[in-house]
């Protein structure tokens, strides 16, 4: 096994910048800029010491810090070099630590890798490292962290052993009909249980998906509601025009805001109407693209829309991906049936941003699980051949229900990566930067 290095930190200036090395060359090679230290090295010790070039010249001080295989993030021996957090100065470090015979530089995502091929951690965790170094949000960051701590793996555990013990004994009753008989008696009430439980994660992990990606809130509704206004006083300063004139938005436009730690584009649109022009026609069909791809569309009504109107705007997105509010409140009484927002003196925003928040489920306190849409797609093919295998029950062969089985564990298998791919890997670990 080669020996890896790479600049563990991030590329701009910074108080501290790290060197990381591992495999079996590490300490070796540290030692080429970390002449200073023992001979003999007590690990995950900080040493204080002065980093050198080549020529012994002083370059920098810092600490340095040996872990020893099998204790450490790779499993391998592991050396960091802590220094100041200079670019020009670490890649000065890095090349002189890759002048070691064995070492060369790591690929993105290697030392993750070797910490998963080592089995020191699995798939799930290993890949909310990536989503930890990449978040951007507070939700994302915990439900990155919840997956590092293994709460996935945990939860693909206790899906992963029954489903396994079911399709052994499916597989016994198969193989010696005779002496196994009445072993799959009870198949169905074990495959409800696994099935609940996926049902919870995959419910978990659209959650999650919608974390990550962050969600997509659009404001639609006839002309002149108030939308613009509406957008502008949610994203917290004045993006769109507005104007009396009915019709002014053409294009749709984007704002990024934060909700109780989930990122939200919300979107402006085109207020719909029969289009008085090619370009207002034009932006009307940008405002039905955006609903399609709209978590929540939130329908502002202005005080003059009539019912007729109302039940035709409604009718733009189906009822589970609908919020309705009433706008230009202060221009009206109370609404009893509609909440009433007023993006002018600010009435009714933090409802509607509660609103929002519980409609897409990030209330919570508790960290989503899953949540890649890798995560998404592997649970959606366990769930869909463990029903299969529970259909197949009543109407067909115990073959067919334990290959069904044995499809919702390979499904399952993806997740934990057992048996994973080169080109799985591959794929999973492009998604890092180098040094991670
Ligand atoms: N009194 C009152 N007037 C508002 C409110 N919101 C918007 N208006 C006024 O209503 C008019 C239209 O506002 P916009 O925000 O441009 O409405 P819109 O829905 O974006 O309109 P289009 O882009 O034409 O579809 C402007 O004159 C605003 O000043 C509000 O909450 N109260
Ligand atoms: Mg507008």
């Amino acid at each position: 096994m080669s020996t890896i290095a790479a600049i563990a930190t991030g590329p701009a200036a910074g108080g501290i910048g790290i060197i990381r090395l591992s495999g079996p060359a590490a300490l070796r090679a540290a030692r080429r800029v970390a002449r200073e230290l023992p001979d003999q090295l007590t690990p995950r010790h900080a040493y204080f010491t002065r980093f050198t070039d080549a020529a012994g010249a002083v370059l920098d001080e810092g600490l340095a810090i040996s872990f020893q295989a099998p204790h450490s993030f790779t499993g391998e021996d592991v050396v960091e070099l802590h220094a100041h957090g200079a670019p020009r100065l670490l890649s000065l470090l890095l090349a002189e630590v890759l002048r070691e015979e064995g070492v060369r530089p790591a690929t993105a995502g290697e030392f993750t890798r070797r910490a998963f091929l080592s089995g020191r951690i699995d798939l799930a965790r290993a890949e909310a490292v990536a989503d930890l170094v990449a978040a951007e949000s507070e939700a994302q960051v915990r439900s990155a962290a919840a997956q590092l701590s293994g709460a996935l793996t945990s939860r693909l555990q206790a899906v992963h052993a029954p489903l396994l013990a079911l399709h052994a004994d499916l597989e016994g009753s198969l193989d010696f009909p005779e002496e196994a008989d009445g072993a799959d008696a009870d198949a169905e009430a074990r495959l409800d249980v696994v099935l609940a439980e996926v049902g919870a994660l995959l419910a978990d992990a659209r959650r999650g998906a919608l974390l990550r990606r962050g969600a997509r809130v659009v404001l639609y509704g006839p002309v002149n509601a108030g939308k613009s206004t509406l957008f502008n006083a949610l994203a917290g300063v004045a993006r769109a025009l507005v104007d009396a004139d009915p019709g002014t938005t053409r294009d749709t436009l984007e704002a990024r805001l934060e909700l109780s730690g989930l990122a939200v584009t919300l979107i402006d649109t085109a207020g719909l109407r029969v289009a008085t022009g090619r370009i207002e026609a034009l932006g009307i069909g940008k405002t039905r693209e955006a609903l399609a791809g709209a978590d929540v569309a939130v329908l502002v009504l202005p005080p003059e829309a009539s019912a007729a109107e109302h039940t035709a705007w409604r009718a733009e997105v189906e009822p589970s991906r609908l919020l309705e509010v009433r706008g230009k409140a202060d221009l009206q009484g109370p609404d009893d049936q509609l909440l009433a927002v007023s993006g002018q003196t600010g009435q009714g925003l933090d409802a509607l941003r509660d609103a929002l928040v519980t409609r897409l489920g990030a209330g919570s306190a508790a960290a989503v699980l899953a949540s890649s849409e890798r995560h998404l797609a592997a649970l959606t093919q366990v769930e869909a051949a463990l029903v299969r295998a529970r259909a197949a029950l009543d109407v067909s062969t115990l073959e067919v229900v334990a290959g069904e089985v044995g499809l919702a564990l390979e499904a399952l298998c993806l997740l934990t990566g057992e048996d994973a791919s080169t080109a799985l890997l591959d794929s999973i670990f492009a998604r890092f930067c180098i040094g991670k």
